[in-house]
């Protein structure tokens, strides 16, 4: 009679037995999957036999500035991170003190990197040469943005780093200004991290757009967006349509457009998250000459350049209305320009009121 009971537990057991085993193997395939930051630069780097590695290593020591801003933004609102610093930028801006400490991160982290020789920062009024025996006859300079976006640090939206790197044109010694006033063409890598409902490093060395995501129960950025491309043409239109009354008649032309074909608007009025929607789901960013600023309000060096990379990287278009922003000439550090980027058919369609509108002016 036992033995009859017992065989009743059988096919349980069975099932029991083959779903623990699907589970495990699923895991384990997996756990398997998964592609780190780290790994994904060192595989890239040896795909190319003459590369010396201090790139890789350049991009892995972001990725842990990148890390320890996206632990510190985090936290704001449980410690005293959040509001102003009582400064302002080189381009007169109010600094917040998540913007001071994200600059401190980033340069603290380039610093001990032993691969960067100079940085410039959105937040400094000059460069900063990096004078250690290691690290001053470095091949590299780095550009970057800390913290992009940062009035909206109060209120809990995405805010962003954004990096560009370049080869220096001085041969060795400490670094000088002409390192750094290079045209975005001759970009080494390009990139930004996004701080919002994930953080995500996006990158590019010039072979592609990578998207990874910080997997916080590892710590580790892991690949989720390999290869981006940005659709062709798209349906949404990302400015701030505040300054309409400021804008010239070409961009009003064009922004009533937009709104004729019921095109959705959207604005988050962080530069790194709405580029990084433009890039996934297409469309175009733009922020036009107003008559207030008559550059815009972007910055060439530490803004329109790395993204304008991103973007032409993953066949999407980067313009200032007129020509290719990542061919423009750099004069000075803080230089604004005009920027439209995304889809390749808006981005056209754009550059073609503003030409029409332009002859018809004479
Ligand atoms: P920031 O670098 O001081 O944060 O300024 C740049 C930001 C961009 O992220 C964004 O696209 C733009 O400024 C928003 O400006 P506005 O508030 O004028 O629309
Ligand atoms: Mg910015």
């Amino acid at each position: 009679m036992a033995n009859i009971q017992y065989i009743g537990y059988l096919p349980l057991s069975i099932s029991l037995f083959f779903y623990e085993w699907l589970y495990l193997r699923l895991n384990w395939t997996n756990m398997h999957k998964i592609i780190t930051l780290d790994e994904f630069i060192i595989q890239a780097q040896q795909k190319n036999p003459y590369s010396t590695g201090e790139l890789s290593s350049l991009l892995r020591d972001i990725g842990l500035a990148a890390k320890i801003i996206s632990r510190e933004v985090n936290k704001a609102g449980l410690v005293d991170i959040v509001g102003k610093a009582g400064q302002e930028n080189a381009s007169g801006e109010v600094v917040q003190k998540l913007d001071v400490l994200a600059d401190n991160v980033m340069i603290s982290c380039l610093k001990n990197s032993g691969e960067c020789c100079g940085i410039a920062s959105e937040e400094n009024d000059h460069f900063v040469p990096i004078t250690t025996t290691h690290s001053k006859n470095a091949k590299y300079v780095v550009l970057f943005d800390p913290l992009d976006g940062s009035s909206n640090i109060d209120v809990n939206v995405s805010i962003g780093t954004i990096f560009a790197i370049y080869r220096r044109t001085s041969t060795s010694g400490q670094v000088e200004l002409k390192d750094f006033i290079q045209s975005g063409d001759r970009q080494i890598a390009a990139g930004y991290v996004v701080y919002g409902s994930s953080t995500m490093l996006v990158y590019s060395t010039g072979d592609g757009v990578h998207g990874f995501t910080l997997d916080p129960s590892i710590g580790e950025f892991c690949l989720s967006h390999e290869n981006i491309q940005i659709p062709k043409n798209g349906k949404i239109y990302s400015v701030n349509q505040g300054n309409y009354p400021k804008f010239e008649e070409e961009i009003k032309a064009y922004v009533d457009s937009c709104m004729d074909q019921s095109y959705s608007h959207r604005y988050i009025g962080s530069m790194v998250a709405d580029v990084h929607r433009t890039l996934i789901k297409g469309g175009i960013f733009f922020y036009p000459a107003t008559s207030n600023a008559p550059e815009g309000k972007l910055r060439l060096l530490y803004e329109c350049n790395p993204m304008s990379f991103l973007i032409e990287q993953a066949g999407g278009k980067a313009s200032n209305g007129k020509d290719r922003i990542m061919a423009l000439e750099a004069f000075e550090l803080h230089q604004r320009c005009p920027v439209y980027m995304g889809s390749k058919d808006m981005v056209e369609t754009v550059e073609y009121y503003i030409r029409e509108r332009k002859e018809v002016k004479g």
